[in-house]
């Protein structure tokens, strides 16, 4: 599984300001808006308490740092515990946090003490990207495309199949892809079928899933996926919108989901 960097938390909340711009003009709502009608939750003064977590391969610099500014930039006061794992766990409850954030190598989870709901990043992620894409303002079918259907992008397609898109997906782990044309109904995309799309929603690890033959023009491309899966010369040909960011809309979805 691929570990955020300290270098993808570089000036999050100015790819935030950008991305926000973007997803207003491609969507008409801000996240905020999105976030709320998806969830039907809002916040209502929440604590947050953040613990670093040693475990695995330790301390990212400035992850827990760049939690506490996304908590605060969305109206909630959030610390970050002086302990490390299960002592900084009394910390937070010791300190009245109503919700618990923390992350190890293989999960990062939100958890609501006071109401017992608690989030996923992946899902939250696959939820919000997936909404984004969903809310295209220029989009000319309910047709959409799912690019990787790992834990962000299977939580990606199964939103949108429940929301009732016509969800095309691929990934080329057969598995994943059997997985989801059984639970989800989606269809397998064929690479050669000249079919393009208006919506895609990216979730891989790797760079350059995007081919010039699924991309319509003006298409809106909304991609979790770290580094990115758009060359950029194809995004330009086509004048693709892109919404990108490597953590800030992801947290949001997770803390909505647990208000
Ligand atoms: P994962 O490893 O569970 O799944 C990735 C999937 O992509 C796999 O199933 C793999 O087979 C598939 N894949 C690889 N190459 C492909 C290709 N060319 N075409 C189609 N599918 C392909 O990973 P994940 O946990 O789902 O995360 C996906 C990406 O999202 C990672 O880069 C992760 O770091 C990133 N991520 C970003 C945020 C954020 O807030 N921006 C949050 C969570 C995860
Ligand atoms: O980046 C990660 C993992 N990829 C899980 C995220 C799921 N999308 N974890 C962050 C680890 C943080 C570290 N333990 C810390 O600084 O507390």
């Amino acid at each position: 599984m691929a570990l955020l960097t300290p270098e993808d938390l570089e000036n999050l909340l100015d790819k935030l300001e950008y991305n926000e711009k973007v997803i207003k003009k491609v969507t008409g709502f801000e996240i905020k808006q999105i976030c709320e009608e998806t969830y039907g939750t809002f916040p209502d003064s929440e604590v947050v308490g953040i613990v670093p977590v040693t475990s695995g391969n330790g301390i990212i610099d400035n992850f827990t740092a760049s939690l506490a500014a996304i908590v605060n930039h969305f109206g909630l006061k959030g610390f970050v515990t002086e302990h490390t794992d299960i002592s900084g766990y009394n910390e937070a409850v010791s300190r009245r946090a109503d919700i618990i954030m923390m992350a190890d190598d293989h999960i990062f989870i939100a958890h609501n003490l006071k109401n017992g709901k608690i989030s996923t990043n992946h899902e939250c992620t696959g939820i919000i990207y997936s909404e984004i894409a969903a809310r295209y303002l220029h989009a000319d079918s309910t047709d959409i495309l799912v690019i990787g259907l790992g834990r962000v992008g299977y939580a990606g397609a199964s939103h949108l199949a429940k929301k009732g898109f016509n969800v095309y997906a691929c990934d080329p782990n057969i598995e994943f892809l059997e997985k989801a044309v059984k639970e989800l109904g989606v269809k397998p995309y064929e690479r050669n079928s000249g079919k393009k799309f208006s919506m895609i929603m990216e979730a891989t690890p790797c760079k350059d899933t995007i081919s010039e033959g699924m991309v319509s023009d003006r298409c809106l491309v909304s991609t979790p996926g770290i580094p990115c899966g758009l060359p950029e010369n194809i995004g330009k040909k086509y004048k693709v919108d892109m919404v990108m960011e490597p953590l800030v809309i992801g947290v949001a979805s997770m803390l909505y989901s647990v208000f």
